[in-house]
């Protein structure tokens, strides 16, 4: 009876211990999202017993500070992952070492003889492969540069934190695009153009002397995923970045990230000769003007000797240019480029330039302004093209630029920060967007002509290669505001690295790291992160329809919008509602800039037959009761889309709940209440477009369509808060 008693009283105990251990494996530690993807919590013993039969002994060679970086992220990783850190030697004395160098830094890799191979990927590329090193068993992570090897380091990473098996490896990778770069739009006061998650990270009042330790874990997390560079302030550029004292700051920063592989470029304001010396002109064929920039790219390379080059907003909603002394844009970009070429850096000239005249479509203006220079700019020059003809909307075709200048390097920009994609609070994966953007067919050398074939180099041979984003980081704890918008920074790189990779393979990557391995959870979250981006579509602009968000601030709906002083600032411009029907007409009957594509790709989008209906408003003002292809007129179609939208994010909330035990308790919370706005602001943004462009078609909302909460003056009088 005793004896009964107390087993019972130790087995109640024993499961009551068992289900702490239990639930802090897989519910783990309340996480404030800090770590990002490098969260290296211990894998499950089964695994790490495993992986750890491989891992006795570490050695890495080399002194450089990368190779120091690829020492401490190898030591964090592994004692994280595996609960011990393996041994740290100076050479390969035992089985199951992990070897990591150079042929330069590493005799041992270099009797391996791999030159060949590893010179075939490049400096930032590298291989991951099983190995002996004389009699004993090893994994050795080799590559040309100190760079590659920390690449590879992070990569070796991730097959752990993945789960991947280690045992027989051969993995070789290399970057397909050169410039893989962040645009922070930061501006000196701290605070940021178009971001959500905070103030600025860079501290400028705190530099040079006092560095904050998160700028290493920034440049930590870019280097994980292959970015290799940060511009470090607004587009809109202040010319004070340029002056001694803040370019001191900029080499502090420099510093920090160049363990990591990492360059800093920063925007130019074109007429920082005025501001910050007082010369008449900032015309670029005036001497004085050229002279001046080269002795201030002579400034910067003597402090940053790796500083990666400038980024120029010129004669862009109202930043000055060479346009303003009547020179060209190849006449601005040049004369900046000459100035960086001794020091092997570039210009990165934006063709965000759009400007007024009367009955002008702005979708068209970036390919007036730009395209005749096709074969004008230096080599060094970049022409950073955002990837659609207006603005960031939810979707948008691809810019017609890209394929039609086939001797000028482009560089597409994408935009991380979700200006036009409801801030930080809505769950949207973006990579499902720039896949459709970098798989679009340009037709430019025939069918198959890819926007990422255009890119990377394929197509026409371009030598200098890249991709930027616009930086969605800021100074919250989770970096990025809402958990899963980290997703995105991370789809950025792994995109940049490799513009075909499926949205697939990153979505599954990143929430085992992220956020759990647990088969059924991880299929759970990547379908709701795979759907995110047409939902969100749906909610806010089907169909083709763009820009009818808020003035001002982008945030929610307002397709009434027309008090802007530029006409091209309105929605009513954008959308074109009348009682006849919706849209722009950007074919031969309307502005006709679709002819700016290749010849097949116009012939498709201008025809209402063959015209993809995802871009059917873009190119077209159709009729209300336009037949779809669902049999639907137009507007129960239109309609049907926003409800379909609604219905995506009242599922998704309902399946992140059922997720509360797989999730860490904080960041589920966390995630639950961003939700809960998301679907606020879709129920929102159905009611009030709809409400709208009811006034114009007249007809009735489709049966499965719910009817607004408030009047049409209710939605116009509020701004959605966020
Ligand atoms: O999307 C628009 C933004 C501006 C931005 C501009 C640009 C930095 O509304 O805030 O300015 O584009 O890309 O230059």
């Amino acid at each position: 009876m005793t004896f009964a008693k107390s087993q019972t009283g130790t087995s109640f105990i024993t499961s009551v211990v068992l289900a702490i251990i239990l639930f802090t494996a897989t519910t783990s530690r309340a996480d404030d999202g800090y770590r990002l993807w490098l969260r290296y919590d211990p894998l499950p013993q089964l695994v790490a017993n495993q992986f750890r039969s491989r891992l006795t002994s570490i050695v890495v060679a080399g002194n450089s500070d990368i190779a120091a970086a690829i020492r401490s992220e190898l030591a964090n990783g592994l004692t994280g992952l595996l609960g011990t850190a393996p041994a740290t030697k100076t050479t390969v004395t035992d089985d199951a070492t992990l070897l990591i160098g150079t042929p330069a830094s590493s005799s041992l890799i270099a009797r391996l003889r791999w030159d060949e191979q590893l010179s075939a990927l490049g400096p930032e590329g590298y291989v991951i492969r099983s190995a002996r090193i004389g009699p004993h068993s090893a994994i050795v992570i080799a590559s040309q540069s100190d760079v590659g090897a920390l690449y590879g380091s992070f990569a070796f990473l991730r097959l752990l934190q993945t789960q991947q098996p280690i045992a027989n490896l051969n993995v070789s990778e290399k970057p397909r695009l050169r410039l893989r770069v962040l645009d922070h739009w930061d501006n000196l006061d701290g605070s940021i153009e178009r971001g959500y998650a905070g103030q600025s990270l860079w501290n400028w009042s705190a530099l040079p002397n006092n560095i904050d330790p998160r700028l290493r874990d920034y440049a930590r997390a870019n280097a994980s995923i292959g970015i290799n560079g940060s511009t470090l302030n607004n587009v809109n550029a202040d010319a004070q970045i340029l002056t001694p004292d803040y370019l001191k700051k900029v080499a502090a920063i420099a510093n920090v990230f160049r363990a990591y592989g990492l360059h800093v470029y920063l925007s130019a304001r074109f007429s920082a000769p005025m501001e910050l010396s007082g010369l008449k002109t900032a015309d670029p064929l005036d001497p004085e003007v050229a002279l001046w920039w080269k002795k201030k790219a002579d400034e910067i390379y003597t402090l940053i000797p790796d500083f990666g080059g400038f980024v120029v907003k010129a004669n862009s909603e109202g930043q000055p240019g060479p346009r303003t002394y009547n020179r060209t844009h190849a006449d601005g970009a040049n004369m900046l480029a000459a100035a960086l070429a001794p020091h092997s850096g570039v210009v990165l000239w934006r063709a965000f330039v759009y400007d007024m005249k009367p009955g002008y479509d702005r979708a068209g203006a970036a390919f007036e302004n730009l395209q005749p220079f096709d074969g004008k700019f230096a080599a060094n020059v970049m022409l950073q093209v955002k990837n659609g003809p207006i603005d960031f909307q939810p979707r948008e075709p691809f810019h017609p630029l890209f394929g039609a200048m086939p001797k000028t390097q482009v560089v597409p920009e994408l935009q991380i920060t979700q200006e036009y994609l409801g801030f930080s609070n809505h769950l949207v994966f973006l990579a499902q967007m720039w896949r459709e953007f970098l798989d679009s067919d340009t037709h430019a050398k025939g069918k198959g002509s890819t926007v990422s074939k255009v890119v990377d180099g394929s197509l026409y041979g371009q030598r200098l290669t890249g991709l930027v984003g616009v930086a969605n980081t800021g100074s919250d704890r989770n970096w990025t505001g809402h958990h899963f918008l980290q997703a995105n920074w991370y789809a950025f790189g792994r995109l940049a690295w490799n513009p075909d990779l499926p949205s697939q393979t990153i979505a599954d990557e990143w929430i085992r790291m992220t956020f759990t391995n647990d088969a059924a959870a991880v299929n759970t979250i990547s379908q709701l992160m795979l759907q995110s981006w047409e939902a969100l579509v749906d909610y806010m602009t089907p169909l083709g329809l763009h820009h009818i968000m808020w003035g001002k601030t982008h945030y929610g709906p307002a397709p009434w919008w027309d008090t802007e002083k530029r006409e091209d600032w309105n929605p009513v411009y954008f959308h074109r509602a009348d009682a006849k029907g919706i849209g722009f007409d950007r074919t031969a009957t309307g502005s006709n800039t679709v002819a700016q594509y290749h010849p097949d790709v116009r012939d498709k989008f201008a025809n209402l037959q063959t015209c993809p209906e995802k871009f059917l408003l873009w190119f077209h003002h159709v009729p209300w009761d336009h037949r779809m292809r669902s049999g639907n007129i137009l507007w129960d179609e239109m309609a049907l889309h926003y409800q379909r939208g609604v219905d995506w994010v009242r599922r998704t909330n309902k399946q992140w709940n059922e997720l509360a035990g797989v999730i860490d308790r904080e960041r589920h919370a966390a995630v639950a209440s961003k939700l809960a706005i998301q679907e606020r602001d879709a129920v929102w943004w159905r009611d009030a477009c709809l409400s709208y462009f009811q006034t114009f078609s007249k007809r009735p909302l489709p049966s499965g369509v719910e009817a607004p909460a408030k009047s049409l003056e209710e939605y116009k009088a509020t701004a959605l808060s966020w």
